[in-house]
């Protein structure tokens, strides 16, 4: 009879990470020093994961908000590619938050995937329409994706998929490195360096980009109620962080590492212009619309 030693847990739950091979890549940093792997292409055998999460039953929540102008400008591009690219292979809702449902445009979407439309209200401010996106984020957990999905990604909707972000990408706690900042010295980070936000913090691990985090529904719901906390707390003593909920999102990762980390590949921004690291885009940003702040 086999009896564990005391104190271990038995291992229930094959870890699929550990089909990862960190010594793949030499030319870049393949897990942070907590051992959360940094996904790198090269690194991961597609199809373990897929099969992994096939077998599992694995369904992913995907939001996006189009509020005012953003609607007409990016949704569409959004979700036709993440038909194309997105998970694919799994069972995934999108989940738009618009002002303007009416105007949402009807869509031919692959099997397995649909698409629910709530309803939001306008802030006011761009500043809101964008930190508020985490307490409707946390509300929707609670109300319907909690009882759907296992896994949920959060994205900005000013970007386009243009290769594969799939099943390798889920875990407990995603965040992803700004394609910006991930060959930049930690003193030129735009942590929220004023000491009366709760954002504030001096020194961190990696600059985190907002336009994407994810995880299990647990985790997520955790990091955007928490996020939503500090934003509110920071509107009571009128101070708010420097980039907002990316400021915010930055400091809860630096308190809670994430059990994953995705590199740059996964929302690359062509004003980057050609890095020999970078094999494959996944996600690019968007570009942006010099009307959009209107
Ligand atoms: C945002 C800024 C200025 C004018 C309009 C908006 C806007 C944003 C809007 O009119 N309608 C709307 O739906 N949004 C949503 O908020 C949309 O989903 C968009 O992707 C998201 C964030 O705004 P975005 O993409 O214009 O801001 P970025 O690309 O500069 O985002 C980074 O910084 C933000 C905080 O300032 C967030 O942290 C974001 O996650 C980061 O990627
Ligand atoms: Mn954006």
């Amino acid at each position: 009879e086999f009896r564990s030693p005391p104190g271990t847990k038995l291992q229930t739950e094959y870890n699929v990470d550990s089909s990862l091979d960190l010594r793949s890549r030499t030319d870049v940093t393949t897990c942070t020093d907590w051992g959360a792997p940094i996904m790198w292409d090269g690194m991961f055998d597609p199809n373990i994961y897929d099969e992994h999460h096939k077998k599992m039953g694995s369904t992913v929540a995907l939001t996006v908000f189009a509020i005012g102008r953003y609607l007409e400008l990016y949704l569409m591009e959004f979700l036709t590619s993440a038909d194309r690219h997105f998970m694919v292979g799994l069972p995934v809702t999108y989940y738009v938050f618009t002002d303007a449902p009416e105007n949402v445009p009807g869509l031919h979407l692959l099997a397995g995937r649909t698409l629910e439309i709530l309803p939001v209200k306008r802030h006011e401010r761009w500043q809101d329409i964008s930190m508020m996106r985490m307490k409707t984020i946390a509300d929707a957990i609670q109300t319907r994706i909690r009882h759907r999905h296992r896994y949920i990604f959060c994205l900005d909707v000013d970007q386009v998929f243009v290769g594969r972000f799939g099943s390798e990408a889920l875990g407990e706690s995603v965040a992803l490195m700004h394609s910006s900042f991930y060959n930049t010295p930690q003193e030129r980070y735009t942590y929220d360096h004023n000491p009366n936000s709760t954002a504030y913090m001096e020194k961190g691990d990696f600059y985190y980009h907002a336009a994407v985090f994810g995880g299990t529904w647990q985790s997520v719901a955790n990091l955007t109620e928490s996020c939503h906390q500090g934003i509110m707390a920071d509107k009571r003593n009128q101070v708010e962080a420097l980039w907002h909920d990316e400021s915010h999102l930055n400091k809860y990762f630096w308190l809670h590492k994430p059990s994953k980390v995705l590199s740059p590949e996964y929302c690359w921004n062509l004003l980057n212009g050609f890095s020999k690291e970078i094999h494959v885009q996944r996600l690019r940003w968007g570009e942006k619309h010099d009307d959009r702040r209107t």
